[in-house]
């Protein structure tokens, strides 16, 4: 009888070996372990053993039915189901666990948390406000008259004839200085809205604007906050240059360049061979606005500035399409860690 319990191990074990799948392994369960399996015939035949041999045969069998008990709960769990009463009990403490999938920060609001952030720094408060507005803040407040080609059907999203869809954060500063009087150190980050589409635009984008009022605050406070921030931004080196522009809310209005963050200055395909990369408009706060909003203009002066964080986001990633933000491709984001 030794012979057969001996045999019977060793089929065990080759059957379960060759198991692949659950049900395969659930047959090989009943087949042993069943009321009609091969484990209680065994035990039947137990009767027919003399006295002597009865003990030692006994234990044999109980040990060749653990045997069998533990190798199917542990396959079990390998091939992951309940193939018999007591998988469930078993757990290979063993395995490594399985880990947590953390998402990071989306690259936008890295840049726009970092801008933020700096200028906190310098004493900005953040301000918010809704992405749906009026045509008076939109436009009207801000020195944008009713023929401006920037109120253009092609650019402006309309949800009625005086309700749009904000195209900067500037109605933000205006509701601010509506409610608030100088001295004044605000930036509006947010969501803004034009009907435009291609490598370099989408229809939404974000952007933030700051403004500072106050007595006295010129021209030369501008360009000492933009060199500052600049800086901290794209490395302590970064040159920046002011060329004159035109805004209608601003005067006089400004476009802030820096070195050219790919070639330093040389001459590359991103910067169009002129070493310079236009990153910002900004200029003094415009009299008009002023009027608009209830500031003595005799009184209070004051700079503001805009910036798109795609754009920003591209420069200091080296990312050539703006639409990548946008897919929100795994592949893509996780480039991006934030730790
Ligand atoms: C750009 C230019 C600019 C402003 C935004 C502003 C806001 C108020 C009053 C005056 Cl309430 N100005 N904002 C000023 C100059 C430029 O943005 O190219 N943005 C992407």
């Amino acid at each position: 009888m030794i012979e057969i319990i001996t045999k019977l191990r060793q089929d065990f074990d080759s059957l379960l070996e060759s198991a692949s799948d659950p049900k395969q392994l659930e047959q090989i369960r009943i087949d042993f372990l069943g009321k009609k399996g091969k484990l209680p015939a065994l035990m039947k035949e137990l009767r027919n053993a003399s006295p002597e041999e009865k003990p030692q045969l006994g234990k044999d069998i109980n040990l060749l039915k653990q045997h069998v008990e533990n190798k199917i709960n542990s396959k079990g769990a390998c091939l992951g189901t309940k193939s018999s009463k007591k998988s469930d009990e078993t757990f290979d403490t063993t395995l490594p666990g399985r880990k947590e999938l953390t998402g990071t920060l989306h690259p936008i609001t890295q840049v726009m948390e970092e801008i933020t952030s700096i200028f906190f720094g310098l004493g900005f408060q953040v301000e918010e406000g809704p992405e749906i507005e009026t045509d008076y803040y939109n436009f009207e407040a801000l020195n944008i008259p009713k023929d401006h080609p920037a109120r253009d059907m092609q650019d402006t999203f309309y949800i009625e004839d005086e309700t749009v869809l904000r195209t900067h954060t500037s109605p933000v500063q205006i509701h601010t200085m509506e409610n608030r009087e100088p001295p004044l150190r605000i930036i509006a980050p947010g969501k803004v809205y034009r009907c435009d589409s291609d490598v370099s635009h989408t229809p939404m984008f974000h952007q933030i604007e700051g403004l500072m009022v106050d007595e006295g605050v010129s021209f030369s406070h501008l360009k000492g906050i933009m060199n500052i921030f600049l800086q901290e931004v794209f490395g302590k080196d970064t040159k920046i240059r002011f060329r004159p522009s035109f805004f209608p809310f601003t005067c006089p209005s400004a476009e802030v360049d820096i070195q050219c963050v790919m070639c330093s200055g040389k001459g590359c395909r991103v910067c169009s061979q002129t070493g310079w990369l236009e990153i910002l408009g900004a200029g003094m706060v415009d009299p008009a606005v002023f009027k608009a909003v209830g500031y003595d203009s005799e009184k209070w002066t004051g700079f503001a500035f805009g910036l798109g964080i795609e754009r920003i986001a591209m420069l200091k990633f080296g990312i050539n399409d703006i639409r990548l933000f946008f897919e929100n491709d795994l592949r893509f984001l996780k480039q991006f860690p934030n730790l």
